[in-house]
């Protein structure tokens, strides 16, 4: 059994998907798990309650899962449901469809008996009302912070020079939970679950919903799960890319390299995006990889406990 989670607050999340497992659950189980825990994490403010809502305050939801036979579901823009990655799952098992949005996943949610709540927390609700008094024209920029945690940087244009604010209350990390895991009988499956990029445009949707961008598992060969900018993972289909490059007996690590190398070749691409990849091939062999250094992510195995790791290209070391 192997079990993978994105970013620090993927640990317990983690822990808790290969402990599923260890009990008996199916790895599709496992990674729902994980993901409704880190959904339910206040702390948290990228993944279900509690995140950083969008430009207008409203807090929109993304999710994906995908298992071993290439079923697979997601929902996109979906508000008021605290675990849009269930509701995910009922696409995928409920409907003849893979893709659910906005008010036609809500009315679906409600169909298939999920409780709405609003997710917004006092937390949230004041980070919205401080980034609105913010100067107009502000640019929000995600940057890694020496904690090699990601943190969003707040610039704006002043007679031609950008200026920096210096926004330490609104240091936020804000980065999607990706889980994948191999259950005893050698099953694959993945999820991936966000509010997406903070602040971020009303109606905006990026990569991890997507099918083939944010998330790809493929039970005969491996699966792939992607973090961070969205933009530059939805042009390059990188989770597709990476399974699609261990088909052809690819190793992982260079299979990432690949993938990699493709989004630093993105014309959109600036020096604080940051990427992070975790794939999972279909013997259990897994590696992580990543646009620059910040990355971290968990990662257990039957002969190695959870572990954090920090993850710099395609080179990593358990975080101390
Ligand atoms: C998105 N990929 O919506 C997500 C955000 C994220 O680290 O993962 N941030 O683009």
């Amino acid at each position: 059994m192997e079990a993978l989670a994105t970013w620090k607050h993927g640990f317990e999340p983690n822990r808790i998907s290969f402990a599923a497992m260890a009990d008996g659950l199916s790895a599709l189980d496992a990674v729902e798990r994980g993901a409704r825990y880190c959904e339910d994490d206040l702390t948290c403010m990228s993944v279900g309650s509690g995140a950083i809502p969008d430009e207008l305050g409203v807090l929109t939801l993304d999710a994906s899962i995908m298992d071993h036979d290439g079923n697979c579901g997601s929902v996109s823009f979906v508000q008021n449901y605290p675990h849009p990655i269930s509701i995910a799952r009922k696409v995928m098992e409920e409907t003849p469809h893979i893709m659910l949005a906005g008010v036609g996943a809500e009315k679906f949610a409600e169909h298939e008996g999920f409780t709405k709540s609003n997710l917004m927390t006092d937390a949230s609700q004041k980070l919205y009302e401080k980034w609105k008094e913010l100067p107009e024209g502000l640019n929000v920029r995600l940057r890694r912070s020496e904690e090699g945690e990601h943190e969003y940087v707040f610039e704006y244009s002043e007679n031609g020079n950008t200026k920096k604010l210096d926004r330490k209350s609104l240091n936020e990390s804000h980065d999607t939970i990706g889980l994948l895991a191999r259950d005893k009988n050698g099953k694959l499956s993945g999820a991936c679950t966000t509010s997406g990029l903070a602040f971020k445009m009303h109606g905006r949707v990026g990569d991890s919903p997507i099918i083939g961008a944010g998330l790809y598992v493929d039970g005969e060969v491996g699966a792939a799960v992607a973090t961070g900018n969205g933009e530059l993972v939805m042009r390059a289909c990188s989770a597709f890319h990476i399974v699609e490059m261990l088909r052809q007996g690819i190793e992982p690590e260079h299979a990432l390299l690949e993938a990699i190398s493709r989004i630093k070749k993105d014309k959109h691409l600036t020096d604080d995006m940051q990427v992070g990849f975790l794939v999972l091939r279909h013997d259990g062999f897994w590696w992580a990889g990543s646009l620059r250094e910040g990355y971290q992510f968990a990662a257990a195995t039957d002969s190695k406990q959870n572990t954090l790791f920090n993850c710099s290209g395609i080179s990593f070391t358990p975080a101390s």
